[in-house]
């Protein structure tokens, strides 16, 4: 980008981000920034748009892993019950209705470190049921090695979720049991594997705005931009260590939005968990910051999500109508 303040800026790909640049932005008035962000947005995509996804959690609780903001780590007490993977059939189901909802993405979650050989059997026949739907798959499911990214690829799956969550100075302080640099190594696996990356990171945890760049860094400066970039708003889970944390400012929450929109112009940027919690205004808000991709439907993983009904009512007040899914898959019409 040319120059923060000029009325028509250009929003070139750039790989080389420094924290310098990013701080300037975060640092903008909130108008100016808005409005840079708006203009990347519209230069990349119908701004009126927002790419619809249904989360089901695959696999429930008993996690090994210590992620200080789960509700799922088998270490914290938070009265979630444990449940075994899934049958295909009955997440065929959910899929097959959340397509029926509206959806052109279902993104099935589960409670691993790194899936073992024989998991990851079943969730390949869940993706090639959920694809000959006609919907894109998402699967989020801990560390990949190359080979199980390849085998994922080859099943048919679109999309591998794997957050970076925050700056790799911060992230010792939420998470211990694996490293900043598994997590970018499993991303490099799923891109080498031709499987279109999501990743993004988790903002309210405690953090300090120079950790909310230096994710934003992380994730712009990778080979290539993330295709889909969710910025989750925590969700508090009591019996957590960050279950009783302060709410962030929901202005430096769009204000994030907004920087990430500017640095990956084509990435379909997420507001993602903690839409229950928020205002219709500031998810509009969120939406002129360049957000075009929310999670739809009563449930996230095991937290409740801003109702169907209540994302129907929202869309229709702000004219935002649901992405039409990519070629080859099947569109289908929102209800309502
Ligand atoms: N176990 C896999 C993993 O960690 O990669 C997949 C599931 S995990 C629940 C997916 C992502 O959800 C996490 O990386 C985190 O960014 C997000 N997440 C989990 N709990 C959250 C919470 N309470 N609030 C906001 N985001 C959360
Ligand atoms: C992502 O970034 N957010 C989603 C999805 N990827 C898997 C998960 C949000 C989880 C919120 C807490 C819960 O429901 O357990
Ligand atoms: Fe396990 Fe994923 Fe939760 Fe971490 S975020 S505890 S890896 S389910």
């Amino acid at each position: 980008m040319s120059n923060p303040g000029a009325l028509t800026a250009d929003f070139p790909i750039r790989n080389d981000w420094s924290l310098a640049e990013i701080e300037a932005l975060f640092d903008l008035p909130f108008n100016d920034l808005l409005f840079l962000a708006q203009q990347c947005h519209r230069q990349n995509f119908d701004a009126n748009e927002v790419q619809v996804s249904t989360l089901l959690n695959i696999k429930t609780g008993a996690c090994p892993e210590d992620c200080s903001y789960c509700s799922q780590s088998v270490r914290y007490d938070s009265g979630l019950e444990r449940e075994k993977l899934m049958e295909v059939d009955e997440v065929v189901a959910a899929a097959s209705q959340a397509q029926i909802d509206g959806a052109s993405r279902f993104c099935m979650g589960a409670a691993w470190r790194a899936p073992r050989d024989r998991d990851l059997d079943v969730v390949v026949k869940m993706v090639e049921e959920v694809a000959a739907l006609g919907m894109e798959t998402c699967v989020t499911a801990g560390m990949l090695t190359d080979s199980q990214a390849s085998r994922l690829q080859e099943a048919g799956l679109d999309y591998y979720n794997h957050n970076l969550d925050t700056s790799p100075e911060f992230y010792g302080e939420v998470i211990t049991t694996r490293t900043y640099e598994d997590r970018l190594e499993t991303l490099e696996h799923a891109r080498n594997a031709g499987l279109k990356v999501c990743s993004g990171g988790i903002l309210g945890m405690g953090e300090a705005r120079k950790d909310r760049v230096g994710l934003l860094a992380q994730l712009a400066n990778l080979p290539q931009h993330p295709q889909s970039v969710p910025i989750n708003m925590l969700v508090p889970v009591p019996g957590t260590p960050l279950g009783a944390s302060e709410p962030l400012d929901p202005l430096e929450f769009v204000r994030t939005v907004a920087v990430a929109r500017i640095m990956m112009p084509k990435a379909h940027v997420r507001l993602s968990a903690g839409r229950e919690s928020m205002s219709d205004e500031l998810q509009g808000l969120c939406f002129l910051a360049g957000a075009n991709s929310i999670f739809y439907g009563d449930k996230l993983l095991t937290t409740a999500n801003a109702s169907a009904e209540r994302d129907r009512a929202l869309f229709k007040r702000l004219g935002i109508r649901p992405m039409q899914v990519t070629e080859g898959k099947v569109a289908v019409v929102v209800n309502g």
